[in-house]
């Protein structure tokens, strides 16, 4: 699938840093330390009800990933997919009375519309699960011909569901660490079936889901008619076009489990090694009190910011004003600081002259550097702003940080 178009990347004056990254699996801010091409693999959307601002949030934060490893000097491979087949897809497209590919379709555009106005680096590899089927099917043959699944009969379809036995490949719990209980909530209410009965473990997670009639299905050899299970949709299409381990795995916190523990398990299981070098989260993004969900449709979405005439460079300072490990709440106020600091940032950038930018670049770099301190990064900013009507001048310092804001923090003025 075509992913949107790529904008240029000024080049920024000063040393790369090496990037330090959150990992959930370690618990602990570490650097990321690619061997060779740095690889990047992030969930991408479920293409309908997009492109909110956790969708933002998130995709913004993984470009600043992608932008630190450049800065850093690594050539960098960052794969994304799209989940164009899902039950919330089916249902919402069901209830809308329109066709699932067409709500796919339609959806896709508008979220790589959202993209390109927010300044997002596009994927080198933009994958759906409709056109990766080959692949997926293969991943899970692979798995039963290791020996690792069983299958569970279903009365509404001809052919088995199967599951994967967690009991005998190892890992789970090595990337969430959450306790049992909490697992099993999870697993329920994020798309996983812990109380069907015959499973071996509850959290045992779907490889493939039989036939069921009404439903889109795809041919799999011994596997018979189905669909894929979820997780390892992602498993099978990083692996595909990046291989394993890629250096950082990310995506919103609310798939650390079962999402990416079960992504990680399946990986190990097909290859005896670890799936990512880092597995990196965003915090959630609130609005009216609970997490921004497309279920629940407290949304407030980026294409509807844009048509009131917001600047999406706006869109992204309220984004970057904001910590990515923390969870925070969208409201009027974060986009009218985010308006008045884009003000400026503008203002300070149009001046004829102003203060020397080299150490202010040389502060982004460092603080994106650690664990992407986005605060830390519009602070130094802030304050060259702070200083830019002083009487110090250096012509080229505009146009040199406008360029530096452009590459490292992927805000255009
Ligand atoms: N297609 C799957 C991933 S394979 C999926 O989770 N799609 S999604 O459309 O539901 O979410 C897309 C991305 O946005 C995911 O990384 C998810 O973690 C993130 N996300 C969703 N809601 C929020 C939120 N409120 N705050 C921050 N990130 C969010
Ligand atoms: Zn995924």
């Amino acid at each position: 699938m075509k992913a949107w178009p790529r904008p240029h990347v000024p080049a920024v004056p000063g040393d790369g840093i090496p990037l330090r990254l959150h990992d959930t699996a370690e618990a602990a801010v570490t650097e990321v330390t690619p061997e060779g091409t740095a690889t990047l693999y992030v969930c991408g959307v479920t293409p309908y009800d997009t492109t909110h601002m956790g969708h933002a949030a998130t995709y913004v934060t993984f470009d600043l990933v992608h932008r630190a490893l450049l800065a850093a000097g690594h050539d960098v491979r960052y794969v994304q997919n799209v989940t164009d087949i899902d039950d919330p897809l089916l249902e919402r497209a069901e209830r809308d009375g329109v066709d699932w590919q067409d709500l796919a379709a339609d959806q896709i555009a508008l979220f790589h519309d959202d993209m390109t106005a927010l300044g997002v680096l596009p994927p080198h590899e933009y994958v759906g699960v409709v056109e990766s089927m080959p692949q997926i099917v293969a991943a899970v043959q692979r798995l039963v011909d290791a020996g690792v699944t069983y299958s569970l009969p279903n009365e509404d379809a001809d052919g088995e569901d199967v599951y994967l036995d967690t009991t005998v490949v190892p890992g789970l719990g090595t990337i969430s660490h959450y306790p049992r209980e909490e697992m099993l909530t999870l697993a329920a209410e994020r798309g996983g079936d812990p109380d069907r009965p015959g499973k071996r473990d509850p959290l045992d997670p779907l490889l493939w889901r039989a036939e069921r009639g009404g439903e889109p299905a795809w041919e799999a050899g011994a596997l018979g008619r189905g669909r894929p299970g979820w997780h390892i949709e992602c498993t099978a299409i990083a692996m595909e076009h990046l291989g394993s381990p890629v250096d950082v795995q990310g995506g919103g916190s609310d798939l650390i489990f079962p999402h990416h523990e079960m992504t990680a398990i399946q990986a190990h299981a097909l290859t005896d090694a670890p799936f990512a070098g880092h597995y990196t989260h965003q915090g959630m993004v609130a609005y009216d009190g609970e997490k921004m969900s497309k279920s629940k449709g407290n949304l407030v979405r980026v294409s509807t910011l844009r048509a009131e005439g917001v600047d999406p460079m706006v869109i992204r300072l309220a984004l970057l004003a904001h910590h990515y490990r923390s969870d925070w709440e969208w409201t009027d106020d974060v986009l009218a600081e985010a308006q008045d600091r884009h003000d400026r940032w503008l203002a300070a950038l149009s001046v004829d002259g102003a203060p020397p930018a080299d150490d202010t670049i040389a502060a982004i770099r460092a603080a994106l550097a650690d664990d992407l301190d986005t605060p830390a990064a519009l602070a130094a900013v802030d304050a060259w702003c702070d200083r830019a009507t002083m009487s110090e001048r250096d012509p080229a310092a505009p146009g040199v940080l406008a360029r530096a804001l452009d590459a490292l923090l992927g805000i255009r003025l």
